[in-house]
């Protein structure tokens, strides 16, 4: 879905246009503060941070796949390494730009080079509304749950570290 003339659109807009071949009328919003960090990002929108959507980036065996999971948790690795059934490693930041064509504290859910493999913390489900991030680390956008599932592709999995 991403052509070349795509290269020519902010990073806003390129997330504004998946999310609407996704069929999302999408509500960015920028802020003037930083939504860098889930902990930025829920002072600037006004909710819990659990209602934040971290975009993690993760090689399985050199594959990237993408977790999206609640600001009020931690991953757990050997989750992932036991849904993907290969050896996990955090992305750094230039994979994470390679795998997504955003840098870190920027990365969306959608809108990539190509579909990642996408896990989804189930915690997340238990809201209305999530924000996530929309391609830099002031811009945000609401979604439920529901339909980051869909538009994702994703899978609703239990992603925590536990205590
Ligand atoms: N905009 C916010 C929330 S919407 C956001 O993007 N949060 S995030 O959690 O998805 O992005 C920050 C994450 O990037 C951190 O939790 C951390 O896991 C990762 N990160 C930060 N610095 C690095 C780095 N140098 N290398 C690899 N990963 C990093």
């Amino acid at each position: 879905m991403a052509s070349a003339m795509d290269q020519k659109l902010s990073a806003p807009d390129r997330v504004r246009a998946a999310l609407s071949v996704a069929g999302i009328a999408a509500h960015i919003e920028e802020f003037t503060s930083s939504t860098r960090t889930a902990q930025d990002a829920a002072v600037a929108v006004g909710s819990g941070v659990g209602q934040i959507v971290k975009s993690l980036v993760f090689l399985a065996g050199g594959t990237p796949v993408l977790a999206l999971v609640s600001g009020a948790n931690r991953l757990d690795p050997q989750r992932l390494a036991a849904l993907t059934g290969a050896e996990i490693a955090k992305a750094d930041a230039d994979a994470v730009r390679q795998a997504t064509g955003y840098a870190i504290g920027g990365v969306p859910p959608i809108g990539f080079p190509a579909p990642l493999p996408t896990f989804i913390d189930r915690d997340l489900l238990q809201y209305d509304l999530v924000w996530a991030a929309a391609g830099t680390p002031r811009h945000v956008f609401p979604v439920a749950p529901q339909e980051l599932l869909r538009i994702t592709g994703g899978t609703a999995v239990d992603l925590k570290l536990s205590a």
